[in-house]
């Protein structure tokens, strides 16, 4: 392996910890052993991640377990690897029984369209891990410094393009799965294959994995629901009106970023080329292999394929590719995208199938009082002869509904009130949030628990301008590592302390452009009282068919953002004459 010298000598605690860990054994089956603490040790706690689960806290009760000398209350929540998002009925059953007998009682969509889990304690870690796998799903690679769930659009029996898609989601997703012996042998009780470092368990990722974690997305215009440049690696589908026939190919997307830290800023990826499919495989291992080698390893702020890139130039990067693969990509093939959120109710495929796509606000299944939401697709999934699909916008298609199948899915829709478009307003429709609290350790603000509460505020501000009918694309989240993808959100609100976020205004409707800060730290009514008299000029001066967010940026609320590294401008301007 290659790796960049320079980066060798000061690496990072966490590159220690991986090389030293067996191929990410660690000392886990210990750590789960142990009864006197819900916790695992820190160096496990990093481990896990690998396998799909992360260790958190209730934050809720943080202060009052601390005031009685109680240890946190600890529990993991736990991510199943579910490529391109989709699962059958019975896996669907079996996964809510799983929440039902392990977790809290509900299944939460996540922005990489999979499921996670959320309190589940130590003691049923194992058994929690090993029902996804009997339910023929997995967690490994869910989370961790690996190519982690592969992305793609979600409608895969709309045409041929899309069953396409979704073949080829799954075919990344398992080329690049870890190798490693240590999940069998941790969750599956199979026998060991090996705790000798000697032998190569990882010929793709080496003892020690990525620098940082990996995505891939593959898009198929004119939907861009996946986000395509906010992935390290996105593929753009390209088809001949039936098939597809290859992809573009972007390299460096990613959100995260740090509040003041100017050097961390979310990237849009860079379109580099077209392949074709037999090409892709060779073409997406060698970009994994080229972070793999010069990703930084001593500061895992930097170490995503954005800054690997922006550090040595996008110019540097397409030369090292053509020089591993020995050839070069073309030049990209033409594409256009039109939106970046999900289009929801009945639709009906060429084979006659019909197919519901429900709005779920932030991914969240549960039952409440007013909408027994978990129950109801319970009742669905018992039924359903055909599967689920789950959108990387947090919403469900309950698809390839067999046509004398219809009525009945339609009369449980009913019974159970679930969330159908034309009960929704536009704004939430297309509205997303990160988890945040309590449960995320990261969290600096809610994000999931106050977005219902700022809808109602944002909705009777645009119903009273006229804009009720209008697709204006909110995302919020509890910080600014961007699990939402806020910097590709017409609005974002970016946690910024409890019950204040930053404000940023301007991204294109389609996920192409980055959005700027607008106004720092307000509360939720200050938003709203920044954002009416805008939405005021809006209606009066747009142009005809212009989004909200272009709007913003030829009215000069905010500049253009043309790329990542200009995300900051000003922040590493005034840190400049600072520093001078
Ligand atoms: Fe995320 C960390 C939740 C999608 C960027 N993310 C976390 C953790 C695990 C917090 C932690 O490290 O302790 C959050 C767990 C919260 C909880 O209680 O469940 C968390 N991320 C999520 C999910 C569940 C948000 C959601 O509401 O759906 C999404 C799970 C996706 C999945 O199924 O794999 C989720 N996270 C994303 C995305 C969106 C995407 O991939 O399309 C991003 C931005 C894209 C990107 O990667 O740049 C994202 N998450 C992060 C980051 C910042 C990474 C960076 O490069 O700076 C962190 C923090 C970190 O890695 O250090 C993070
Ligand atoms: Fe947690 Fe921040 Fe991600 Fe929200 S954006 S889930 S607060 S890490």
């Amino acid at each position: 392996m290659t790796q960049n010298l320079q980066q060798q000598s000061n690496l990072s605690p966490d590159e220690a910890l991986k090389r030293k860990s067996r191929y990410l054994r660690g000392t886990i089956l210990e750590s789960l052993a142990d009864s006197i603490t819900g916790s695992a040790t820190s160096d496990d706690i990093k481990l896990l991640k690998f396998h799909g689960t992360y260790q958190q806290d209730d934050r809720d009760l943080r202060v009052e377990r601390m005031r009685q000398k109680l240890e946190p209350a600890y529990s993991f929540m736990v991510r199943i690897r579910m490529p391109g998002g989709i699962c059958t009925a019975d896996q669907w059953l079996q996964l809510d029984e799983i929440a039902q007998k392990y977790a809290n009682n509900s299944l939460r969509i996540t922005t990489r369209q999979t499921f996670q889990y959320h309190g589940v304690i130590k003691r049923y870690l194992k058994s929690t891990i090993a029902g996804i796998n009997k339910a023929a799903l997995s967690t490994i690679a869910a989370c961790g410094d690996v190519n982690r769930n592969v992305v793609c659009h979600n409608n895969p029996y709309l045409s041929t393009c899309h069953e396409e898609v979704y073949d080829w989601a799954k075919r990344l997703s398992n080329r690049f799965l870890p190798q490693t012996g240590a999940y069998p042998e941790i969750w599956l009780d199979k026998e060991k294959i090996s705790a000798d470092s000697s032998i190569k368990e990882e010929p793709l990722y080496g003892e020690t994995y990525l620098p940082r974690k990996f995505k891939i997305g593959i898009a198929l215009p004119p939907s861009n629901d996946i986000d395509v440049f906010a992935q390290d690696l996105g593929l753009i589908a390209i088809n001949d009106g039936n098939h597809l026939i290859g992809f573009n190919v972007s390299v460096g997307g990613g959100m995260g970023m740090t509040h003041n830290v100017p050097e961390t800023y979310p990237r849009l990826a860079s379109v580099i080329g077209f392949c074709t499919l037999d090409q892709i495989f060779e073409v997406a291992e060698h970009i994994i292999r080229i972070q793999r080698d010069f990703g930084n390893r001593s500061d895992r702020q930097q170490a995503r394929l954005k800054y690997t890139i922006d550090s040595r130039g996008i110019d540097w990067f397409k030369e090292e590719l053509n020089q591993r693969l020995g050839w070069k990509l073309e030049s990209p093939r033409p594409y256009h995208f039109e939106s970046n959120n999900d289009p929801f109710g009945w639709v009906q495929d060429f084979k006659g199938n019909w197919h519901l796509s429900l709005c779920l606000l932030s991914g969240r299944i549960k039952d409440t009082p007013e909408q027994p939401l978990m129950t109801g697709l319970r009742e669905i999934a018992k039924i359903h002869q055909g599967d689920f699909r789950l959108t990387t916008n947090q919403n469900l298609t309950i698809a390839n509904i067999p046509p004398a199948e219809k009525k009945n899915i339609e009369a449980l829709v009913e019974k159970y009130h679930l969330p159908m478009p034309e009960k929704i307003s536009r704004v939430r429709q297309d509205a997303m949030s990160c988890v945040a609290l309590p449960t995320c350790g990261l969290a600096m603000a809610e994000s999931e628990r106050m977005l219902p509460d700022f809808l109602n505020k944002l909705e009777a501000i645009l119903a009273r301008i006229g804009l009720q009918n209008d697709p204006i694309t909110v995302r919020v989240t509890g910080c600014p590592n961007g699990c939402g993808r806020p910097y590709i959100s017409e609005i974002a609100l970016v946690g910024k302390s409890l019950g204040r976020y930053n404000l940023y205004l301007g991204a294109e409707f389609a996920g192409q452009r980055l959005n700027k800060l607008y106004k720092e730290s307000l509360t939720e009514d200050e938003i709203i009282e920044t954002l009416t008299p805008i939405f005021k000029h809006y209606a009066q001066d747009r142009n005809k068919g212009e989004y909200f967010g272009n709007f913003v940026v030829r009215m000069g609320y905010v500049e253009e953002v043309k790329e990542g590294k200009d995300f900051n401008k000003k922040d590493i301007e005034l840190k400049a004459v600072k520093t001078a």
